[in-house]
């Protein structure tokens, strides 16, 4: 048997709506050269299970690379290498990812995964590759997590960031072999053709609600402006490009490089949008944010989280954001003209049931607050959906209320578990029907009124008609049972919101 690499992204979208698979593209790059890899992409797969199988009956692939986030990705990810475990078990399963690096125990405890690796990919996975092909010592593999030979888990030591800037360059002519890649260049609001690029890992922030805190725990490594654009232009000039997308979790923590970004790709005419801080951009000087605008950027994923800065501080979110700064900020970006895309966390803990409802309510009355003061804020709304930040304030009430996490892998198939990773319903036990109704219908109502930009198939018509159509109940907050509005967007807009599968393309 040779040493070959079979990396896997499960399917993560059921349109055609996909992107670039950053996650094991960049675990490719870190092997390249050393190791023989091919991709299978489960979102350009019909059935992924015949093309892996049809790679490990070669008898050629050692290694089967997974990558997973909490959500329709494990409905492929779960399965399929417990199915290589079955038939074909000299492969080793080594798993990475959000899911991963998070629920490693009920991962590991599965029995058909051999390795977790623990957040950055890009210098654990060669090292283990090489210990595993040298009978080397994992235990000073940094990153790692498995289970020894007593079954006794073990966690290596989490290293820290490395120079981004000193990571291989990623293998797109290699993935253009498997999957064009003009084909993950997708129409969407900012474009013909969008590019999806990472340029950072991490966040210098703790907010005790995030999964990015447990894996990076407040650090933050970006590549310099100077290697993404010249990156970004690499795939300008081979494959296309019109717009890109940062899927950073955090891509302007730094002015500098933020505006030495925004020159250097003003001249190529291309509109992006990445994901940031309210409080940290909201320190940003005008002349910054204008030359942002002006080199193509549209609009910015900020998490608002609540407008109650008690909320914000039970939370963690930390730095200055407050709920009057907040408004503030949607009212300078709207002067600026770069839109705020503001998402918000509904349903956290409370003292009790009462407090939790009064909690929801005045969200809603502060979001509304927020769009009257600027219309075109994009609003996101998440149920608050618990994730392994230990020894956080907030991990400690949920655990005290009762919540825990499944404790067999597969039981993170459950229909009502993977709502849970959607954060569509948390399965928190503060949380009522009453309440996740309303959070629901008012999410309805509000995307009624305020038809999401983001969705270019949404015709000027259906906008109007169906903004006027729900001004009654969104002006008096008569959020029940809203099926007209319901209809209308399921069955006549098709009214997709970008928090499940990404911006819509059509
Ligand atoms: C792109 C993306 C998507 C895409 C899908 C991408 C795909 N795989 O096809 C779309 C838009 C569809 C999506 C949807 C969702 N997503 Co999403 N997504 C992302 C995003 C923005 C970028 C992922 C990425 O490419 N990162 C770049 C790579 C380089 O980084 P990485 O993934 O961390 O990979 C490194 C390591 O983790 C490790 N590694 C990772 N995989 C592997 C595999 C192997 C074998 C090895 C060795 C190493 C390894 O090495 C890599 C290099 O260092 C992340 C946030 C982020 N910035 O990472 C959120 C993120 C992963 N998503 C998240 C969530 C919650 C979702 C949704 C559930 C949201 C929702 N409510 O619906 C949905 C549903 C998911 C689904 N449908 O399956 C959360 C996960 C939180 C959690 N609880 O774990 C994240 C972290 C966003 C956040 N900040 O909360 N998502």
């Amino acid at each position: 048997m040779s040493n070959k690499v079979l990396l896997f992204n499960p399917r993560a979208v059921s349109s055609k709506n996909f992107r670039i698979p950053n996650s094991i593209l960049q675990v490719a790059a870190a092997i390249d050269g050393k190791y023989e890899w091919v991709i299978v992409d489960g979102n350009q797969e019909k059935d992924p299970w015949q093309k892996i199988e049809a790679h490990l009956q070669t008898g050629e692939f050692k290694y089967f690379g997974c990558t997973a986030m909490p959500g329709p990705q494990l409905r492929q990810a779960i399965p399929i290498t417990k199915r290589i475990r079955q038939a074909f078990p000299a492969v080793i399963n080594i798993w990475g990812g959000y899911f991963a690096s998070n629920q490693y125990q009920v991962v590991l405890e599965s029995g058909y995964v051999d390795f977790v690796i623990n957040g950055p990919g890009d210098q654990a996975f060669p090292a283990l590759l090489d210990a595993l092909e040298q009978g080397g010592d994992y235990t000073i593999i940094n990153n790692l997590i498995y289970k020894n030979e007593a079954r006794k888990l073990i966690k290596t030591y989490k290293a820290t960031l490395v120079n981004q800037d000193s990571l291989a360059d990623l293998p797109y002519a290699k993935l253009n072999a498997f999957y064009p890649i003009k084909s993950y260049l997708r129409p969407t609001h900012l474009g013909r053709e969008t590019i999806a690029y990472h340029s950072s890992l991490g966040c210098p922030f703790t907010c005790s609600f995030c999964a990015v805190v447990p894996i990076y725990e407040a650090r933050w490594k970006a590549k310099s402006a100077q290697k993404v654009y010249t990156e970004i232009k690499f795939i300008k000039n081979n494959y296309g490009g019109d717009a890109i997308e940062f899927h950073d979790n955090n891509f302007f923590v730094s002015e500098k490089r933020t505006v030495e970004f925004s020159k250097l790709i003003a001249p190529e005419n291309m509109s992006w949008w990445g994901e940031g801080r309210i409080d940290t951009i909201d320190k940003y000087t005008d002349e910054s944010l204008k030359i942002m605008k002006e080199s193509g950027l549209k609009m910015i994923f900020c998490g608002a989280e609540s407008g109650n800065d008690e909320i914000l501080k039970s939370v963690d979110k930390g730095g200055k954001q407050t709920g009057d700064q907040i408004k503030a900020f949607a009212e300078r970006m709207g002067k600026v003209g770069i839109i705020p895309e503001y998402s918000f966390v509904l349903g956290f803990p409370g003292p009790d049931k009462k407090t939790v409802m009064r909690h929801i309510t005045e969200e809603i009355r502060f979001i509304k607050e927020v769009k009257a003061i600027n219309p075109a804020v994009e609003i996101i709304i998440y149920l608050y959906s618990p994730v392994p930040t230990e020894g956080s304030e907030l991990y400690q009430q949920i655990t005290e209320a009762g919540f825990a996490f499944p404790e067999k892998l597969e039981d993170w198939l459950s229909p009502s578990w993977e709502n849970f990773d959607l954060r569509k319903n948390p399965l928190t036990p503060w949380l009522t029907p009453a309440m996740v109704d309303k959070v629901k219908n008012f999410e309805t109502v509000m995307h009624a009124r305020f038809p999401t930009a983001t969705d270019p198939k949404i015709t000027p018509l259906q906008r109007i008609v169906i903004n006027k159509l729900s001004a009654f109940r969104y002006r008096f907050n008569f959020f029940h049972y809203p099926y007209e509005l319901k209809a209308l967007q399921k069955f006549w807009l098709r009214y997709r919101q970008p928090e499940i599968e990404g911006f819509a393309s059509e």
